[in-house]
């Protein structure tokens, strides 16, 4: 039985995916370093340092730089990621995700955050939604990113619920794979091709209907 639905913050509750890339993309600009398109989803989802990396590495190789140079990219990323997400308002809650929530909590179901951001609650505050979710992962506190199901594992955990009692939310393939290697039903949010593994995808948050994740779920999951 459905009982919480665990959800990936950048790119599915807020469309900050794209002030990551952004910014990224200054700081691969800065190295003399074009990212390919591929980038965009494999970039998703991925923590700041596993992210440098797959940018150092569409470049000269990330172990060519020295561990305080990676440590002062990641910082310039993350001084223009903020810049970007302070003009945040509840407004940057992407279509359909406030129905999605109001429909979850009539439902008695319980919501968690499983996002690799260590900016996660300072979003969630801005967005004015921090309280809808009765746990949020500490991705400090986690040995592994996405794709490994270690975060979702830990989000399922802090609501004392088992895999097959729980829908998971995800914008990026790294994501889903995680989902799944986490043994929970995975619903993503994009390009079909892109997120395959998903047991349902949708093309944008506008079509995340409670109604219709519900039967999908009970379809596949005894
Ligand atoms: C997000 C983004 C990633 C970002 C990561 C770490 O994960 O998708 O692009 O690299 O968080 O973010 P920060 O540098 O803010 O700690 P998610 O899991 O919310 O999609
Ligand atoms: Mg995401």
């Amino acid at each position: 039985m459905l009982k919480g639905l665990l959800f990936d913050l950048d790119g599915v509750i807020a469309d900050t995916a794209r002030f990551h890339l952004a910014a990224w993309n200054r700081v691969a600009e800065s190295l003399g370093i074009t990212l390919p398109p591929a980038a965009n989803d494999a970039l998703r989802g991925r923590s700041r340092q596993a992210s440098l990396d797959l940018i150092l590495n569409y470049g000269p190789g990330a172990n060519h730089f020295s561990a305080d140079e990676k440590a002062a990219l990641a910082a310039k990323k993350n001084t223009e990621y903020l810049q970007a997400i302070a003009t945040l308002t509840p407004a940057d809650i992407l279509p359909g995700v406030p129905q999605l929530l109001d429909d979850a909590q009539a439902a008695g179901l319980q919501l968690a955050i499983a996002s690799a951001s260590k900016n996660a609650p300072a979003i969630l505050a801005k967005l004015g939604i921090a309280d809808r979710f009765s746990a949020i992962v500490d991705p400090a506190q986690l040995q592994h990113g996405k794709p490994d199901p270690e975060i979702y594992l830990k989000a399922q955990a802090l609501l004392g619920l088992a895999a097959n009692e729980v829908v998971s939310f995800e914008d990026a393939s790294a994501g889903v794979a995680a989902i799944k290697a986490a043994g929970q039903f995975a619903v993503g949010i994009g390009d079909a091709t892109v997120l395959a593994a998903a047991d349902l995808v949708v093309p944008s948050t506008a079509d995340l209907k409670l109604a219709t994740i519900t039967a999908a779920f009970n379809r596949e999951v005894s």
